[in-house]
């Protein structure tokens, strides 16, 4: 006999314990229905270091599969009951390849279970008897694979957030607001309710980079960026950066009154940073002006395009005569 080991533990229970593996070792789940042949697996896996649990049937294998995470499933594929074939169709009902990969266990000369597995979604197929440096080579090549995926999919998701904040300041970007204003512009034309914008831009900020520099600039940039981001609003209204010294806002729901109301709160945030500014022919520190405009949207679709630009184009009317009225003002 051998030695005792954390693999010798499983003794007559389906349920291998989980052995002396450290937290993050893979997670493996080995389904046979033939106890000694499942027991030999388990006990030479937990030997290579891995989290394995056993069991001998699909049903136990679905319900560990309900409470548990597994990296990979050694899954035989004749079973009494629920055959490996119905168990793993249940298992791509949840997840995808590289998410669960599984390897199935098939009789050697059978090439068409070999064949239907692959092509029910099983990642791999080893024979029966079990050659183990084989199998587990391949558990390693899944292993590394299903890692591979989850990188990919955590480098996609940051590029993802990245591609709709604005690099500079942090807050969202000019497409992020293209596509919330959009997607709120046609809800409020469903459900019949108002919308308003809000353009916001820097006064006399061509003379503060001339007089303090192109990285002081950046950082009122930042600042500003920083105050309309934290002045309180609702979820779905969003503030963003348009472009160069320009912020934009979107108000699903509000009524330009409402609108006014939050513009002011904005340009008291940015004004109340008391940001020097020897340049400014309106105040002696950073100062905003701002043009609000609202309506009751009432087309979607192609048509929608022309109207949502046009409320822009009187957000921005209003700024124009913010900026004619003396700058540092909100206007509708
Ligand atoms: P007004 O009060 O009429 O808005 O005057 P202004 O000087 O702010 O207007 P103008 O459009 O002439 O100048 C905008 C300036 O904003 C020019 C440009 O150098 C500066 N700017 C745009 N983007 C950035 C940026 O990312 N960083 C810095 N530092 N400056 C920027
Ligand atoms: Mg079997
Ligand atoms: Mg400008
Ligand atoms: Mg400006």
């Amino acid at each position: 006999p051998e030695a005792s080991g954390p693999g010798d533990a499983t003794g007559a229970s389906s349920d291998a314990p989980p052995g002396e593996a450290p937290e993050d070792a893979p997670r493996i789940l080995v389904v046979d229905d033939n106890r000694s042949n499942l027991e030999i697996l388990a006990r030479r896996l937990e030997r290579e270091g891995y989290r394995v649990s056993a069991v001998t049937s699909g049903f136990h294998a679905l319900a560990r599969l309900g409470d548990e995470n597994f990296d990979l499933i050694l899954l035989d594929v004749v079973m009494p009951d629920m055959d490996g074939q119905e168990v793993l169709d249940r298992v791509r009902r949840k997840y995808g390849p590289t998410e669960l990969p599984v390897i199935m266990v098939t009789g050697l000369y059978n090439s068409d279970s070999i064949v239907q597995a692959l092509n029910a979604g099983a990642n791999d197929y080893v024979t029966k008897p079990v050659d183990f440096p084989v199998a587990l080579a391949r558990i390693r090549t899944h292993l590394q694979l299903g890692e591979l995926a989850r990188d990919l999919a955590a480098a996609n998701e940051r590029l993802f957030r990245y591609s709709y904040m604005d690099g500079l300041t942090g807050i969202p970007n000019r497409r992020h607001f293209d596509e919330h204003y959009s997607r709120e512009w046609d809800r409020a034309s469903r459900e019949s309710l108002p919308i308003a914008v809000v353009l916001m831009d820097i006064d006399y900020f061509k003379p503060f980079n001339d007089h303090y520099g192109h990285e002081a600039g950046d950082r009122v940039l930042k600042e500003v960026g920083r105050a309309l981001d934290e002045t309180p609003r609702r979820s779905s209204d969003l503030v963003a950066r348009y472009g160069g010294e320009e912020f934009v806002a979107v108000l699903p729901g509000a009524e330009q009154s409402d609108a006014r109301d939050f513009a002011e709160r904005l340009r008291t945030s940015v004004e109340a940073l008391g940001l020097e500014h020897s340049q400014s022919e309106a105040a002696a520190h950073v100062t905003l002006s701002v043009g609000v405009a609202g309506e009751r949207p009432v087309t979607g679709g192609d048509e929608a395009d022309d109207r949502r630009r046009q409320l822009l184009l009187r957000a921005d009317e209003a700024l124009y005569e913010a900026k004619e009225g003396g700058r540092n003002q909100v206007r509708c």
